[in-house]
């Protein structure tokens, strides 16, 4: 019997002593007291009654207990589907609804019982304090659980990626994709034993679980486990580690402290960014500071990672290096899908074991994304440079990414067009220093009555997660467009972009 991603990153744990999980505080806890607790959730989550392919939905804090969560469900083959702590109730409520979650693991800090009701879903707590009904059963379930076999094409996490419809979508992803995923990783940035990931990353995201937290279990390493980031805790934390992983905001934050130094680093052997893009100019302060090279490379929710630039050899600033082993990628023509020569233009699209097997229940924005041959495309614009890096140059998608998060201003803007006085609304990305973008709201009223910024502001609050929210909504006679009636996106970003510093 056996189960792919189980067995490769868990179970080869079992009755290992040495520490997988460093704690602030300075305690740690084993490899196998975290597969003893992982097995305790595995025994729970089955009698609760859920089987095979059924999923679970989790909102709660970053802590050990989430990270057995995952575990339990890989071994218990549940669908596992991680949630954003920052969703809304109302968030939260399109996702249990469209997955069809069968239970709900969230910290009652949440108060997501409504929701729960409404989809027929089983709610169990799991808060941050290590209480919650959830562990309480576990405390008097069996340490053992007979893993449930699952083969490299079955489904193991949907995570959901927004999308320029405003409504989100399950990415399916399977054993294969995270495992190759983590072996590539372990190879191309030389992961082993001896290394101590510090680990500051939310792990509700592909980065902090898949990457992080995947690649860390299969080198069997150990990570610092942080609850969040904060500059503080990371620069008392980095004499302890070998490596990191973090959005751009991370450096940028890390380079605004004069502690960095680097005798602060001199323990570090790497140190990569992803998510967002890494400014050329970051990159070149933190190894004019550190004399660390950042280690860029380049994901997705749907693909895992896709390139990266070498352990050994050239880290180029402003690229995303090139192709992972396994990994195609072509740049094509957005309109005829045809190849295009090294150095020209174009969209990004990606084929290999790292790409996800579509979106659940949408087999026709599936068929729009993933082509038939196996390449997804990606939605990002880009070019091959001399070298074969390839250079993200901008997006085909209208995307803001925001110190990491995904926004899609789609969302916001069905949001804000149905809100009373508002005829229509278009919603941008600001350059923003610590972020890198941040999300601007220009509205057009209609006449009917005067705009309250405060009544829009309230229904924001009450359907979005606080990062999605415009940091600043600005009102407008109307809006540019060109000849053809497209909102032009580019002139608001130009008239309004600078002039908000906020
Ligand atoms: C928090 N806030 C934000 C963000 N984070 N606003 C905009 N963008 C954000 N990313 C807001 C809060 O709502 C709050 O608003 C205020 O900022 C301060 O909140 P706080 O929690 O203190 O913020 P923070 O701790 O300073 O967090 C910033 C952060 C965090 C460290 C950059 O957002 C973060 O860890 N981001 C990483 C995201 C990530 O892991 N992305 C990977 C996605 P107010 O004060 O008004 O209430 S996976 C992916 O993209 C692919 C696969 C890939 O390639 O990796
Ligand atoms: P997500 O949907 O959260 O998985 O975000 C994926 C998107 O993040 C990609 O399509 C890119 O637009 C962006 N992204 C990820 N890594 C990088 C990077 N290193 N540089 C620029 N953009 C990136």
């Amino acid at each position: 019997m056996s189960n792919l991603l189980f067995d490769r990153l868990f179970k080869c744990h079992e009755g290992e002593t040495k520490s997988f999980l460093i704690f602030a505080d300075g305690s740690e806890q084993s490899y196998d007291n975290f597969l003893k607790k992982t097995a305790r959730f595995a025994n729970v989550i089955q009698s609760l009654g859920l089987v095979v392919g059924d999923r679970l939905a989790a909102q709660i804090e970053k802590s050990p207990e989430a990270l057995a969560l995952y575990a339990a469900c890989v071994q218990s083959g549940i669908i596992f589907l991680p949630l954003n702590k920052a969703y809304t109730p109302n968030e939260v409520s399109y996702f249990v609804g469209d997955s069809g979650a069968k239970l709900i693991v969230a910290d009652e800090n949440f108060n997501l019982e409504d929701i729960a009701h409404e989809h027929g879903a089983l709610l169990e707590s799991l808060n941050t304090d290590g209480s919650g009904s959830f562990v309480e059963y576990s405390q008097n379930a069996s340490e053992k659980f007979e893993t449930v076999t699952r083969a490299a094409d079955d489904l193991v996490a949907f995570l959901y990626t927004s999308g320029t419809t405003g409504r989100s979508k399950g990415a399916m992803l399977t054993h294969k994709n995270l495992l190759s995923n983590a072996e590539t990783l372990v190879n191309e940035w030389e992961f082993d034993e001896h290394d101590v990931l510090l680990h500051a990353l939310p792990i509700f995201h592909t980065h902090g679980l898949f990457v992080a937290t995947n690649t860390i279990l299969l080198a069997k390493g150990s990570m610092i486990f942080l609850q969040d980031f904060s500059t503080d805790m990371v620069i008392h934390s980095l004499p302890k580690a070998s490596t990191m992983m973090g959005v751009p905001t991370f450096y940028t934050r890390l380079l605004d402290d004069p502690r960095l130094t680097s005798d602060l680093t001199s323990h570090m052997r790497l140190f990569i960014s992803g998510s967002a893009p890494l400014l050329a100019e970051t990159h070149i302060q933190f190894e004019s500071r550190t004399g660390h090279r950042i280690l860029e490379r380049y994901g997705m929710t749907e693909t895992n990672m896709n390139t990266s630039n070498p352990y050994h050899g050239e880290r180029r600033a402003g690229t995303v290096g090139r192709a992972l082993p396994g990994v195609d990628i072509k740049i094509t023509n957005p309109n005829t899908g045809k190849k295009l020569a090294d150095g020209e233009i174009g969209q990004i699209e990606v084929r290999g074991p790292n790409v996800f097997v579509g979106y659940w229940n949408m087999p026709g924005k599936t068929r729009e994304e993933l082509r038939e041959n196996g390449f997804f495309i990606t939605g990002d614009l880009g070019l091959i440079d001399d070298l074969g890096y390839l250079q993200i140059v901008g997006r085909n998608k209208d995307l803001i990414i925001s110190g990491g998060y995904n926004i899609y201003p789609k969302e916001i803007e069905l949001l804000l067009d149905d809100q009373p006085g508002i005829l229509e609304s278009a919603v941008i990305g600001a350059p923003h220093p610590d972020f890198g973008e941040s999300v601007i709201g220009v509205i057009v009223a209609d006449g009917s009555q005067p705009i309250d910024l405060d009544v829009i502001e309230g229904a924001l609050g009450k359907n979005l997660a606080r990062f999605k929210r415009p940091r600043k909504l600005f009102v407008v006679d109307s809006l540019p467009r060109n000849t053809m009636g497209k909102v032009q996106k580019n002139m608001i970003r130009d008239l309004f972009g600078s002039t908000f510093q906020g």
